[in-house]
């Protein structure tokens, strides 16, 4: 598209090797070059960016200018993303509740919509196919909608929005992308026995357009750090079941450890907040107090 000023504008939607491939909204696609400009001006171009750029044929364009980001994410790093599928498996690597309230609480720091896909539940004996049901009771009380490996219900998410595919490495995120579209035919790996994990075959972000709207495939990752931008006083605020709970604390500086008069505390006990949450909203806030030794020194 054609903006007057002699630029062209599309929205990147893969970038490998210093290459960035940029779609315009009649589904062209360009190769471009960051233009030196944009490294002055230390800005990364995002997969997920709108841009504008100049190009002569299809395959030796030049970025020129990075248009306003709604939200950025980092792991992965994508630029204007409504949605959030975080894609955990049942099994192999084992489903963790520490590791789904970490991409939630990432999630609510950048002001995206989370939903929560479970997958190899056919890995799991009948016996223990309840535990899931319990999640997804548990978590569509907070206010995620939680699928149990039924693919057909993930599409009605997808139009008119860019969905982000995340999760461990092994997960299955491009197998069930697979599956919702056979034409992609994307990479897939197995797992490594001894490791219990996937051995990263997804290498960048790419965003696929499908059903009517843009869906990434991302690289799964082992471990997964909370920015320097969280701090112990919003992390409450990203667990929301425990934010919206706090508004009854005696203090308004609550952190919902040790005070008194804790409403949290108080609806952990009543079963009206998960331990599980509870306990992993514990665990964060020493991660990221511990995370600045340096910062807590002057205090
Ligand atoms: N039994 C079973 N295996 C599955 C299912 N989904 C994926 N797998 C297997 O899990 C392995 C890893 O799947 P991938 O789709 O490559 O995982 P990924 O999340 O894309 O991993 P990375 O690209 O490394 O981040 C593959 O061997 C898949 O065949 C499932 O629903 N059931
Ligand atoms: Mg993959
Ligand atoms: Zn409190």
């Amino acid at each position: 598209m054609n903006n007057g000023g002699g630029f062209l504008q599309g929205q990147i939607i893969k970038a490998v090797s210093g290459f960035y491939y940029v779609a315009t909204v009649q589904g062209e696609i360009f190769q471009t070059r960051g233009r030196g400009i944009l490294r002055q001006k230390k800005l990364a171009p995002l997969v997920g960016d709108y841009v504008e750029f100049s190009a002569a044929n299809q395959t030796d364009g030049a970025l020129e200018e990075i248009l306003p980001r709604k939200n950025q994410m980092i792991r992965p790093t994508v630029a204007n993303v409504d949605l959030g599928v975080v894609v955990m498996s049942a099994r192999k690597p084992n489903f963790s509740l520490n590791l789904l309230d970490r991409f939630l609480v990432h999630l609510e720091f950048f002001k995206i919509s989370a939903l929560l896909f479970v997958t190899k539940l056919d890995l799991v004996e009948d016996i223990d196919q309840d535990e899931f049901l319990t999640v997804q009771k548990d978590y569509q009380k907070i206010g995620y909608p939680v699928i149990l490996s039924n693919k057909n219900e993930l599409e009605k998410y997808f139009p008119h929005q860019l969905t982000v595919f995340m999760g461990q490495s092994g997960a299955g995120k491009s197998t069930l992308l697979n599956e919702l579209a056979p034409d992609l035919t994307l990479a897939t790996g197995e797992i490594s026995e001894s490791l219990g994990r996937g051995r990263h075959t997804t290498r960048h972000v790419e965003l696929h357009p499908l059903f009517n709207g843009l869906i990434a495939d991302t690289p799964g990752f082992s471990s997964l750090d909370f920015p320097d931008e969280m701090t112990p006083e919003v992390l409450p605020y990203l667990f929301p079941e425990i934010g919206e709970t706090s508004a009854g604390c005696k203090f308004r500086q609550c952190s919902h450890t040790n005070e008194p008069g804790c409403a949290v505390k108080e609806a952990v006990l009543h079963h009206e907040i998960l331990n599980s949450r509870y306990e992993n909203y514990q665990q964060f806030l020493k991660e990221i107090k511990e995370k600045k030794p340096q910062y807590k020194k002057g205090v």
